[in-house]
């Protein structure tokens, strides 16, 4: 599990600086999306597969206001440990009252599963107080991730997170 902390100065956040985590497996595209969005400043990242470091990821948590989780959608052997890491999160105490946006990325490999396959796979009927949306995206290609960071500004702005 990557994680990548972003500070966003946007007109989409209207002006506002909106504190976001960018989570995922490793290989999944976190780095490739931000780097597509041009986002901000990238504050933080944590290399992927250091277990041993999770505890300290905490002191990331306070006032996030949304949770960015990334799924590689084609990486189907891998669909369970996502699932388990995405849950584990939303039990964190203070991301409690984060909006969570996924991508289901890599949509144009071969194989990849749709977004509706990935809502499945990950449980996202299990959620519960929250608002979440998720969006097919191929980072590569640069397509659905605008609509996706649309989506989050809304929520954003009325009030969400
Ligand atoms: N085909 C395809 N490849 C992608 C896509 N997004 C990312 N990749 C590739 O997947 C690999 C991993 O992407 P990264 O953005 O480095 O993944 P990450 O989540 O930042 O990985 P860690 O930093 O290891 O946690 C790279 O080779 C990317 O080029 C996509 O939408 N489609
Ligand atoms: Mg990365």
């Amino acid at each position: 599990m990557g994680i990548v902390f972003t500070r966003l100065f946007s007109s989409l956040f209207g002006n506002k600086e909106a504190r976001i985590l960018v989570l995922g497996l490793d290989n999944a595209g976190k780095t490739t999306i931000l780097y597509r969005l041009q986002m901000g400043e990238v504050v933080s990242t944590i290399p992927s597969g250091q277990t041993s470091i999770r505890p300290y990821w905490r002191c990331y948590f306070p006032n996030t206001q949304a949770i960015i989780y990334v799924v590689d959608s084609s990486d189907t052997d891998r669909l369970v440990v996502a699932k388990e890491e995405f849950h584990a999160i939303l039990e964190e105490e203070e991301l409690k009252g984060a909006v969570v946006l996924l991508f289901a990325n890599k949509q144009d490999l071969p194989g990849a599963l749709d977004d509706a396959a990935i809502t499945e796979a990950l449980e996202l009927h299990k959620i519960k107080n929250r608002q979440w949306s998720i969006f097919k995206a191929s980072a590569i290609k640069g397509e659905g991730l605008f609509e996706g960071l649309d989506w989050l500004s809304n929520t954003l702005k009325s009030g969400g997170g």
